[in-house]
């Protein structure tokens, strides 16, 4: 019968001590560290009219380095244009291979490690909508000399969603109704033709009920005249 000795006993337990460090220095890194990727900013949302600039980034990336790159971004030119695309030093940019994408290529012989900005890209909302970035990557290598290698990179689209801003809202003035910043006869006078049913309504109409009774009516036109004649402080 093979009976463990003391010394194989302990032998075992330090292996599973051993083991048990070993996958969790296998977690730790796997929770830490991040694949080799190609992304663009993720989710942005602008206004339309106005411009955003994201930045097409290689990330993660290990030795020997990044040596090479061509890639695409394609975007919907309803929703923005490429306004402009600066390069890394080592790279170009093109904006007018056609009115989708932005290409930028690039090239080095001493390898990019970690995080490199390949080009910023400055995109404008031109409509209301959304539209993906989405990359296309023709080449990526690294810098092995003489036999540059493909990096298996993991690849991050981005998203630009454009949004139309609300328009302010128009200030609260009780008793000016036509919302032309002042309180006139002429709101009076508009005030009479609301309940006379001579109009429908009045562009500023939420100006109307200066005495808050929850009514539109001659009263309120009465009370806009006295103010304007200086027999009132205040309306409202
Ligand atoms: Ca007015
Ligand atoms: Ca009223």
């Amino acid at each position: 019968m093979n009976t463990p000795t003391p010394l194989g006993l302990c032998l075992k337990a330090a292996a599973a001590v051993v083991l048990a460090l070993g996958v969790g220095l296998l977690g730790a890194a796997q929770t830490s560290a991040q694949g080799e990727a190609v992304g663009i900013g993720g989710r942005t949302t602008a206004a339309v009219g106005t411009e955003v600039t994201l930045d097409l980034e290689a990330l993660n990336i290990e030795p020997p380095g990044l040596g090479a790159w061509e890639i695409d971004v394609f975007f919907d030119p309803a929703v923005v244009t490429a306004e402009a695309c600066d390069s890394h030093p080592s790279g170009f940019c093109n904006l007018g291979v056609s009115a989708n994408r932005a290409r930028t290529v690039g090239a080095t012989a001493s390898g990019f490690l970690g995080d490199t900005t390949l080009a910023s890209i400055t995109f404008r909302c031109v409509d209301e909508g959304a539209t993906s970035l989405a990359i296309a990557v023709h080449e990526l290598a690294d810098a092995t000399p003489g036999d540059l290698q493909p990096i298996d990179a993991e690849v991050e689209h981005g998203a630009i969603t454009c949004v139309v801003p609300a328009p302010p809202p128009p200030p609260v003035t009780p008793g000016d109704v036509n919302c032309d910043g002042r309180v006139t006869s002429r709101d009076a006078q508009l005030v009479l033709q609301l309940e006379a049913r001579l109009i429908r309504s009045l562009p500023c109409q939420e100006n109307a009920d200066v005495n808050g009774d929850g009514e539109i009516n001659s009263v309120d036109a009465a009370l806009i005249l006295q103010f304007v004649a200086g027999l009132l402080d205040s309306l409202g």
